[in-house]
């Protein structure tokens, strides 16, 4: 298996070359490859051209863009679950239910503009309007049996729609029962900090709490080891059991002008870009 480089994550807009070892094309790269590269071992992986025929891409963004009147139309009477992202609650954001319409028009509205910042995330959209296939999950993460199993018994459903501006984040956390996930980025960039399991307890304070945002200045100067991991459209990141994570939509805007090559290495340069994203996640034990 290829070796993680955390130095080419660093300092990304110093580094207009940067590339996650890790990254593997869908249309080449095999269940079992995954199984026993990946997913035996707990380790991370990204996987490129995963969206290209999903009816999400088609119809939700527009070119490089969100395509805010195609989703006002399809969702605008649906209340939706929303984070404030300027408003911390316990060792989470404040959350509002928002009916979707005026979500959008919250985040249509001019960036300086804006009181808050609002982030639409841990929608329920599948749950919500289960004959709408608007994503097909990769072959990947086809083994669900968590969601099935509480699907099946009406007890949850751990498959989530995020969306938000610039800036948008989610704090420091491991995901539920210890379970792998997957999450699929439409468009626009993610970015994540992953620590590996167990370096997560180097952070705990004396009350043994975990930090609600990290430092990554901290995370360098304590020595502590983690991955910085910028996810970009039309790719789907493996979360490994245990790997605490944050996420936040970055402020700097940049693109890969080229794709992967097919079943090959390719050259990932990044040029001006616009700020919106979208995202798409599922929490899968298999
Ligand atoms: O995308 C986000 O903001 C949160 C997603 C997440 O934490 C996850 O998929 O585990």
């Amino acid at each position: 298996m290829e070796e993680l480089d955390l130095e080419s994550q660093e300092n990304l807009q110093n580094h207009p070359k940067y590339e996650y070892q890790t990254r593997k094309s869908s249309k080449c790269f095999s269940y079992n490859d995954f199984f026993w590269d990946f997913m035996v071992p707990n380790e991370l992986v990204i996987f490129s051209n995963v969206s290209n025929d999903w009816p999400c891409r088609r119809d939700w963004i527009d070119g490089d863009k969100v395509n805010f009147n195609w989703l006002e139309d399809k969702f605008k009477s649906l209340t939706v679950p929303v984070a404030d992202n300027s408003q911390a609650f316990y060792n989470s954001h404040l959350k509002l239910d928002m009916v979707f319409s005026d979500y959008i028009d919250y985040w249509r509205t001019k960036e300086d503009t804006r009181k808050q910042l609002l982030y639409l995330k841990d929608w329920h959209l599948k749950a919500a309007l289960p004959e709408y296939n608007f994503y097909k999950v990769p072959k990947y993460f086809a083994s669900d049996w968590l969601n099935e199993y509480l699907l099946d018994h009406k007890l949850d459903d751990y498959r989530f729609v995020y969306m938000g501006p610039k800036g948008s984040w989610t704090p420091f956390h491991s995901d539920v029962f210890s379970s792998f996930s997957w999450s699929t980025n439409i468009v626009g960039q993610k970015k994540w900090v992953f620590l590996p399991p167990g370096e997560e307890q180097k952070l705990k304070d004396s009350l043994n709490n975990f930090p609600f945002r990290l430092d990554e200045e901290t995370l360098k100067t304590e020595n502590i080891k983690h991955y910085t991991i910028i996810q970009n459209e039309n790719e789907s990141i493996f979360v490994p059991s245990n790997w605490y994570h944050e996420l936040q939509y970055p402020p700097y805007l940049e693109k890969p002008h080229s794709e992967l090559e097919e079943c090959g290495e390719g050259d990932r340069r990044l040029q001006g870009y616009e700020q919106l994203r979208g995202a798409l996640s599922e929490d899968v034990e298999g």
